[in-house]
Formats: structure tokens, C-alpha cells, sequence
């Protein structure tokens, strides 16, 4: 198939879902096709079947706000075109999808058929869908896709119940390649000295640094942590909470127990040096970096919100808990990594979990036989 991918290029869950998609579906032998306003982050440009196309906007002086959304769908018809494409996937509803039909309108208007597909990755719907300005044309853009899928059942009811779409909504979940995502006793080895002393646990944070996130209570639940059992910290990604993090670790005096490893690319590699993942996030559509964590044998203390509990059963594979319950998590966080063996069959369930239900090898053949019934359909 000839697929043509659009996202939010930079460091999110969507993006990095959209990508990683994309990079299996070539592996697998179709032809895919990028477009956005910049390469995706995870891409190294040296991958066989994948194309990038910018999306280049014109910044004329009377644009107080260059119309993005019009230039992408301009994009997406003579990618379209040129390439012969078979459908669309756009990644976050808002303004993809509107981009998308308009381009799949543009076609049509010269005879060609160009269905695409929209998925649904959280706060497309949970925060700024629902913001009236942006609620009646997501709604519209999501009720006209030719197909619709949901990284979750939560995010599926939600997107209705906030919506009233009736339309089919098909739950893919999220996924993880096994091989790639998976503790290499060897690199764990070699690079583990680097974040933590052998005496010392290393817990784990990556998000994008939003609100959301809840970054002060990673940094609160690690000074309780720290206080009990020797630990580092390791914050992996950036973004508008940081600098309130790293205030808050000065506050504790604990700014020297922590590494602010910033924006990384292959977080396969640090992830399996931790042994916790915090994530204590106010929301959760689905929660992709416990996924990435629980693929590398580390189990997440988490918050029982959205899809969460759809990727991690409380006591088996993690630990979840109420938003913002500092001590609860504190005190769960101090019980596993004090012992060894609950901790280690929690690493084990965590890494059986991903391999039984959320590894690409199971997944991606869900999409390729999601895009046959679009295709086949319209
Ligand atoms: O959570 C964010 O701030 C980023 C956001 C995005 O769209 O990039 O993440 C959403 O999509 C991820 C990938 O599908 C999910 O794992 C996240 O749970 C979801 N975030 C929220 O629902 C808050």
C-alpha cells in the first residue's frame, strides 16, 4: 500500500506512535509518505520506503496567523497526486482530519478517491477538542473520515459521550517494538554507572513536561523515595514544567540526585537502566511511556486515570493510585524497590504484558487489515 502519514513532528505521544507506525509499516513493505511541517523526530531519514515531504508555509505580512491547516491540505492532495496514494492516516484530529478532508475533497473534484483515516490519540479530545472554538469541526472532521480509531476504549467512550459521534469508532491500541524496547543485560551494564551507583535504585521519568504530567509530584515522590532507599532520578524530555522541576529539587535539595537528560531520541536505550517508571499524570489516554518502560522490564507507578488501566493491572504489572496521592505512591514506590523479588516478578509481568498484547508484530497487522476494510469500503 502507498500511505500517507500525518502528525505533530515533534516530542509526543502522537508523533511518536504516527512515526513509529510508519517506520513498521515500510519494514513491512509499503510505501510511506510523511507529511508535515518538519521530519519526525524518531526518523533518521535513512530508513528504505519512507519519504518525507515538508510542508512549507508562506509567511506573507498579512497573515497575522499563516493558515497551516491549508497549506498541509494543499500537501496532502499533490502528495496524493504525485505518488498515487492509497488513503490517509492522520495522527490527532485537530487540524488533520479538517486538512485531510478538504484535500480528499480537492481530488475528488478531479476524479481521484483518497479515504483517510483519523486517530485519536487524547487530548485532541480531552482538553482542546472539547474548547468550543475547536468542538464543532473536530466533531465534523472525525464524523467525516472515512475511518476513525481510538488508542483506547476510555478515549473511544469519551470521544462520544463528549461529541455525541455515532459514527464506528475502532479501538487500536498502542504499541511497542519488543526487539527494539527490551533490557540488553549488557547495555544496562555498561551505561547503568553513568545514572546511579550499584548501592543505588534508579527511577524514571518521560513525558513532554506538560501540566498534564504532573512533573512536581515525580519530583515530590522521589524526595520521599530518596529519603528511605539511596536513588537517582532520571527526567528524560523537556518542556513547560521543567524549570518548576528543577526548582522543586533545589527545594529538596535533591538537584544533585537527579539527571535532566533532556530531548533524547533513543530513549530504548535509557529506559532499561531504570527500575521504576513514575508517571503520576492528571490524564492518561493511554500512557505510551509506561508501554515503553514495561517493554524494557520496568514496572510504572502510575495514576488510575483514562486508558491506564487498560495497560497496567494494579499489582501485577504496576501500581496505580489516585491523582496527586504524593504519599500513597511514595510509600508503594519505597515497598517494591525495597524488595527485590516483588520487584523483579513486577519487571517480569511488565515485560509479558507488552510482549502478549501491545508489541508491533501484533498490532501492525490490526492497521494493515483496518486500511483493507477503509479501502475497500469507499
Ligand atoms: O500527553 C501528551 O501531552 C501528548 C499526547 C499527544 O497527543 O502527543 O499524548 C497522547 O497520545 C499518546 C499516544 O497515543 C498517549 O499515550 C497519551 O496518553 C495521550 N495523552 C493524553 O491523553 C494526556
Amino acid at each position: 500500500m502507498k500511505i500517507g502519514i500525518t502528525c505533530y513532528p515533534t516530542y509526543g505521544g502522537s508523533g511518536v506512535v504516527a512515526t513509529e507506525l510508519g517506520i513498521e509499516l515500510a519494514a513491512r513493505g509499503h510505501d510511506i509518505h510523511f507529511i508535515t511541517y518538519s521530519p519526525p523526530f524518531r526518523l533518521t531519514g535513512r530508513e528504505a520506503n519512507i519519504h518525507f515531504h515538508e510542508v512549507a508555509v508562506s509567511n506573507y505580512p498579512l497573515f497575522e496567523h499563516p493558515p497551516y491547516d491549508l497549506a498541509l491540505a494543499t500537501r496532502m492532495a499533490e502528495v496524493a497526486e504525485f505518488y498515487s496514494l492509497d488513503l490517509l492516516h492522520v495522527h490527532y484530529a485537530i487540524p488533520h482530519s479538517v486538512s485531510a478532508l478538504l484535500a480528499r475533497q480537492m481530488l475528488a473534484s478531479r476524479g481521484h478517491l483518497l479515504p483517510f483515516i483519523t486517530t485519536l490519540h487524547g487530548t485532541d479530545i480531552t482538553l482542546v477538542g472539547i474548547d468550543r472554538s475547536y468542538l464543532p469541526i473536530t466533531k465534523f472532521g472525525i464524523e467525516q473520515s472515512d475511518g476513525v480509531t481510538a488508542i483506547s476504549s476510555y478515549l473511544r467512550e469519551r470521544t462520544r459521550e463528549a461529541f455525541g459521534v455515532q459514527s464506528e469508532i475502532e479501538v487500536i491500541r498502542n504499541f511497542v517494538n519488543c526487539d527494539v524496547y527490551v533490557r540488553k543485560p549488557d547495555l544496562v551494564s555498561a551505561m547503568r554507572p553513568r545514572f546511579a551507583n550499584p548501592d543505588e535504585r534508579l527511577l524514571v521519568h518521560l513525558s513532554n513536561f506538560r501540566p498534564v504530567k504532573r512533573i512536581q509530584d515525580v519530583v515530590e515522590v522521589f524526595a520521599r523515595v530518596n529519603r528511605s532507599v539511596p536513588a537517582r532520578l532520571m527526567l528524560i524530555g523537556d518542556g513547560p514544567e521543567r524549570s518548576d522541576a528543577e526548582y522543586l529539587a533545589r527545594e529538596h535539595n535533591i538537584q544533585d540526585r537527579i539527571h535532566f537528560v533532556g530531548k533524547q531520541d533513543n530513549v530504548n536505550e535509557l529506559l532499561p537502566l531504570a527500575d521504576l517508571m513514575l508517571m503520576p499524570s492528571e490524564m492518561e489516554s493511554f500512557g505510551l511511556a509506561a508501554l515503553e518502560a514495561m517493554a524494557c522490564s520496568v514496572p510504572t507507578i502510575g495514576t488510575r486515570v483514562g486508558g491506564v488501566p487498560e495497560l497496567i493491572e494494579d499489582g501485577h504489572n504496576g501500581l496505580l493510585f489516585e491523582v496527586g496521592d504524593i504519599d500513597a505512591m511514595s510509600a508503594a514506590s519505597i515497598a517494591l524497590l525495597s524488595d527485590e523479588e516483588w520487584l523483579r516478578a513486577m519487571a517480569r509481568a511488565a515485560r509479558k504484558t507488552a510482549q502478549d498484547h501491545f508489541c508491533s508484530s501484533r498490532v501492525i497487522p490490526i492497521y494493515e487489515d483496518y486500511y483493507d476494510r477503509v479501502i475497500a469500503r469507499t
